[in-house]
């Protein structure tokens, strides 16, 4: 392990070992009322957390190894775990690079899905990666209603936003989705991120929506680490921002309190479900292991300010939680952990061996094959659009020659568009 994988990993077994245990209670017991989070629950939602935390570590040891290519991880984010308890599997999520413990956790509820080897699989850019195959780690998955995104901070706040004004527009029209009709979307993103104006769009344009009686089932949740890599952000920026606008209704809470940020995130997801109108909910966290595992934050960084983080982790604030509420003892609490760890880095081994992309021609297969010809004809047309499909191919051979294989060079149904796009009315789309 590097030092500070080192640093939190220890620091989680000491204050585990040295907390005091409290009178035992079984597992059904409510431990804290406001959440009416119960032991056995709060034991599921630290494996989802450790579970998370043990693929951070894992990550930067491949890295190390040279059998691993990414390394943002989601330690000190991991109260996002409540906020996917929070919700149903059913409702759409677009997530913040940090939200792993939110991955796990719904991807856990799911039957047949392992989020271990899925994360790992990205990580280690496996051809086998079920969501980039090999080209990108992202979290996504169609069961469990996670929709990947790209790295590209913001990027994925209006998608979020087109896709709660669709559910609700869909119901209205009678059209079937994949979601139920009560669904509601959750877009997770950090502090600098809320910031770029493409977050600052998108949630205006949901504000706006919602003002005109347009149902706008979204919940925007800000994973407010007070860093945008070596940017600080002032801890009052966020409310400053979005805590007092008329039509977004704002939620806070400290996401290393597990049954405190489980409180606020069930209170917004059911205003958003039961209202259909925008909620934001600023969850307090620390960014522990730095930004990426390349990053070298003592070099922006007081090496007091990184210790007062580490003393707020997440996941040793639910060990300590665990042992103190009587659900477990601390040797179980770590033994757990253990557990874990040992689950992840047997897949480590599994999934390193896998095949990677090997050339560029295998990286690119999936896109559309580029058709300059074919292009620079449309951009050149005088005529009018064609009338079909059909036409469009005769008039251009290379639009009627698919092929050899799929998976060599896959049919590009978006280049047949560009010709009879937009809508004519004489024109069949194909
Ligand atoms: C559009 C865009 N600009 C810049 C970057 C480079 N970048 C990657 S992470 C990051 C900081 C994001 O900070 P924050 O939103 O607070 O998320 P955190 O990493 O702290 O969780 C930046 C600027 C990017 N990925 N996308
Ligand atoms: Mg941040």
């Amino acid at each position: 392990m590097d030092d500070g994988a080192a640093a939190l990993d220890q620091w989680f077994r000491a204050e585990t070992a040295a907390t005091t245990p409290g009178p035992t209670r079984a597992p059904q017991d409510t431990i804290d009322t406001a959440s009416g989070l119960t032991g056995a629950h709060c034991l599921e939602l630290f494996d989802s957390q450790a579970t998370s935390r043990h693929l951070d570590l894992a990550a930067r040891r491949l890295g190390r190894e040279g059998r691993g290519y990414y390394s943002i991880g989601s330690s000190g984010h991991e109260g996002n775990a409540a906020v996917a308890a929070a919700l149903r599997v059913t409702d759409p999520a677009l997530l913040h690079y940090r939200s792993g413990a939110f991955f796990v956790e719904r991807a856990r509820r799911v039957p047949g899905l392992d989020p271990i080897r899925d994360v790992l699989l990205g990580v280690t850019a496996a051809a086998a990666d079920p969501i980039s195959g090999g080209r990108h780690k992202v979290f996504g998955s169609k069961p469990a209603h996670i929709i990947p995104q790209t790295s590209t901070i913001a990027s994925h706040l209006p998608r979020a936003v087109g896709l709660a004004f669709a559910l609700d527009r869909a119901t209205q029209l009678h059209l079937r989705t994949e979601w139920p009709a009560d669904a509601v979307v959750v877009c997770s993103f950090g502090d600098a991120s809320a910031n770029h104006s493409t977050a600052a769009g998108a949630i205006n344009t949901a504000i706006h929506t919602a003002h005109q009686g347009v149902p706008m089932p979204i919940l925007f949740v800000c994973e407010d680490n007070g860093l945008g890599i070596s940017v600080p952000t002032p801890r009052t920026w966020i409310e400053q921002a979005y805590g007092t606008r008329p039509g977004l209704k704002y939620f806070d809470a400290d996401g290393t309190d597990l049954p405190a940020a489980l409180s606020a995130a069930a209170a917004a997801a059911d205003h958003v479900r039961a209202q259909r109108t925008p909620a934001f909910l600023r969850l307090r966290t620390v960014r522990l292991l730095g930004h990426a595992g390349s990053d070298v934050e003592s070099a922006y960084r007081r090496a007091a300010d990184i210790a007062a983080d580490l003393r707020r982790d997440p996941v040793t604030a639910t060990a300590r939680l665990l042992v103190t509420a009587g659900v477990a003892t601390a040797d179980e609490v770590i033994r757990r952990y253990d557990e874990i760890g040992a689950r992840v880095a047997e897949e480590a081994e599994k999934v390193g061996l896998k095949a990677k992309l090997s050339s560029a021609a295998e990286v690119t297969a999936p896109l559309a094959p580029a058709r300059p010809a074919l292009v620079r004809t449309d951009a050149l047309r005088t005529t009018p659009l064609a009338h079909s499909l059909a036409d469009s191919a005769a008039a251009h051979p290379n639009l009627s020659a698919p092929p050899a294989s799929p998976s060599a060079a896959p049919t590009d149904p978006s280049a047949a568009r560009a010709l009879v796009w937009p809508p004519h009315p004489m024109v069949r789309l194909p």
